[in-house]
């Protein structure tokens, strides 16, 4: 049975993108390690992992019919994963309402026979990895907000050099 390597995210519109990646350009004199490509920035929602071909092919059914509750997002951070050599920008607290969502869409998910990680919701956007220093730099540049009101269902292709991300489907906006 052959398997997708599936996620879901809120991706950023272009212009947001763009001053992420401000963010990053901003960080690598002192953290050292390599961007991400603009146009792959996302915060996870929920890591499905490897699921069977015929669950995902489901799940992309079913995701246009899940709704999301719009919410904002003050991105006010950077943050080190030290384990993983990752920098990333994130909110300082997680807002209720993105909490609300991840949950959400967990209890949504257990339909499918899918259980949530054990740990913690972490909400953070990658930047860079393979940074040389465990510290994010001591200032965060200005805050950005982020309006959200869709999620998208990505499949992750591994290639060398990196990942490929395709987006197979999207939830709809509340009404
Ligand atoms: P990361 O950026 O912190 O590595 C595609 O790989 C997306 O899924 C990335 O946002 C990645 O987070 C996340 N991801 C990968 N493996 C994961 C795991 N085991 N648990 C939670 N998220 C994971």
């Amino acid at each position: 049975m052959s398997t997708v390597r599936l996620f879901y995210a809120l991706w950023p519109s272009p212009p947001l993108a763009g001053s992420l990646a401000a963010w990053a350009e901003q960080a690598r004199p002192s953290c050292g390690g390599r961007a991400m490509r603009t146009e792959t920035l996302h915060m996870t929602l929920a890591f499905l992992g490897p699921v069977d071909a015929a669950l995902a092919d489901e799940l992309a059914a079913a995701t246009p019919e899940k709704r999301l509750a719009p919410g904002e997002i003050e991105l006010d951070r950077y943050g080190v994963f030290g384990r993983q050599r990752i920098l990333w920008a994130g909110p300082g607290d997680t807002p209720a309402g993105l909490q609300a969502a991840h949950d959400g869409l967990w209890h949504w998910l257990a339909g499918f026979g899918l259980g949530a990680p054990p740990h913690p919701f972490r909400p953070h956007i990658t930047l860079l990895r393979n940074i040389d220093r465990p510290e994010p730099p001591a200032d965060a540049p200005a805050p950005l907000l982020w309006r959200y009101d869709r999620m998208v269902l990505v499949a992750s292709e591994s290639l060398t050099g990196g990942s490929r991300y395709r987006i197979v489907a999207q939830s709809r906006p509340q009404p």
